[in-house]
């Protein structure tokens, strides 16, 4: 079926096809750096640690910033729509030196700035509290020993700085994502103390000066980790009291809750209490596994929850992933391109004619209108976006022979 038919059949729903390829060009997707070289990162060189793991040993990692760049530039040209960089901290780039987490300044990050800037796009970042010698007893930010939890505030204090130089190098704002793998792997005898000691080192690292309309400082909660089972420090409600607290900014990662809960169920309540939410895409299989987002139910009835409340422009959409055990640069393709396809198909749903149909408790109207989109032309309005955003159809190709030419040559 070619474009113009699937634009007539969605018109008899009452939907514009068009609006819905110009309204999702607009929409900021912030890319994960991390899914190219396994969460490694360049000031280190130790495993990945904090109850986060990447498994599978395929070919191609990128093992340095120009290997990461060109990689994230081969992702650019198969992705449409428009794209933030996501950085973490890890990804300092030490021209004239080694300094550590605690040391870091905008100066590591000058390279990064002039990759963004020539493209274009704006940059997250991400304090990386894992992964590091000071990390003690998996515990960073809540430690009771206070030379680790003054460390690891220096280094939140550090980010917040180099966040803002971010925001004013870009002229776009900077969504600064905290995040702490804290916690324990068996029953603790204390769960107070651990959070009060968190919550003291956020204030701390908040008590920097930062501008505000630049930066968006956001928190992450999370239920458990790997070796991490029985308690984590940053749970929803550690996390969903302080943002309320102190006037900062949700993230919620769809990995990080028992697995029964979904996070769609909890977009309109946060968008009722919070001007702005942040979001990790992510897909976990039976635990918070982050494999490679795909174009599911879950991915789709997020992007609709965002639609539905005309949000677009409140929710910070990133990705959040790491697969090794396929090509790197396939799995990042394929997990944005669903957000994207989500999202499209989001904004082709006749939203105000289910809405009547639910509030004059039509369902029977409804369940056959949820069961007939499910069957409408949807790939012909993809492949248009697609079209006029230039972006490659047959993206396996060009992944296919990216690997041929550069990966396989990094044995
Ligand atoms: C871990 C969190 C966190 C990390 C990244 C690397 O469970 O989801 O967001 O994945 O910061
Ligand atoms: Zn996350």
């Amino acid at each position: 079926m070619s474009y113009l038919e699937a634009k007539e059949k969605y018109a008899l729903l009452g939907v514009d096809t068009d609006k819905a390829i110009e309204k999702l060009k607009t929409v900021p997707i912030s890319l994960h750096c991390w899914q190219g070289d396994d969460v490694v990162g360049f000031d280190q060189k130790g495993a990945l640690s904090g109850g986060i793991q990447t498994t599978g040993n395929f070919i191609g990692r990128a093992r340095t910033p120009e290997e990461l760049m060109a990689d994230i530039d081969k992702v650019i040209s198969l992705v449409p729509g428009k794209m933030k960089l996501n950085l973490h901290a890890s990804y300092a780039i030490f021209e004239d030196g080694f300094a550590d987490r605690n040391e870091l300044e905008p100066k590591h990050f000058s390279k990064w700035v002039q990759f963004a800037k020539k493209r274009n796009m704006g940059i997250d970042f991400n304090p990386t509290f894992f992964s590091h010698p000071m990390v003690k007893d998996n515990l960073t930010l809540s430690s009771p020993d206070e030379s680790v939890r003054s460390f690891w505030v220096e280094h939140g204090k550090r980010c917040l700085k180099i966040a803002e130089y971010f925001a004013n190098e870009t002229g776009m704002p900077c969504v600064m994502n905290i995040w702490i793998p804290d916690g324990y792997k068996d029953i603790p005898a204390d769960r107070l103390g651990p959070r009060e000691r968190f919550k003291k080192s956020l204030d701390e690292i908040l008590s920097v000066p930062y501008n505000k309309s630049k930066v968006f400082v956001t928190l992450e909660s999370k239920v458990f980790g790997i070796g991490l089972e029985s308690y984590t420090v940053g749970s929803a409600e550690f996390c969903m009291n302080y943002v309320a607290n102190k006037g900062i900014m949700p993230l919620m990662d769809n990995g990080h809750y028992h697995p029964t809960e979904v996070v769609s169920d909890k977009i309109s309540s946060m968008l009722l209490f919070n001007e702005k939410l942040a979001l990790h895409i992510t897909r976990g299989v039976r635990w918070d596994s982050d494999h490679v987002v795909i174009f599911d139910d879950e991915t789709r009835e997020i992007a609709k929850e965002i639609v539905r409340a005309n949000a677009l422009d409140r929710v910070f959409i990133a990705t959040d992933y790491f697969d090794a055990s396929i090509n790197r640069i396939s799995a990042w393709v394929t997990g944005i391109r669903s957000v994207e396809k989500a999202l499209l198909y989001a904004l082709l749903e006749p939203n105000d004619k289910m809405k009547q149909m639910q509030d004059k408790a039509d369902f029977t109207s409804l369940m056959v209108m949820h069961e007939e989109l499910k069957t409408m032309p949807f790939s012909d309005v993809w492949a248009q976006y697609l079209k006029r955003t230039n972006t490659p159809a047959n993206y396996l190709a060009e992944v296919k022979k990216y690997e041929k030419e550069v990966l396989e040559k990094r044995q």
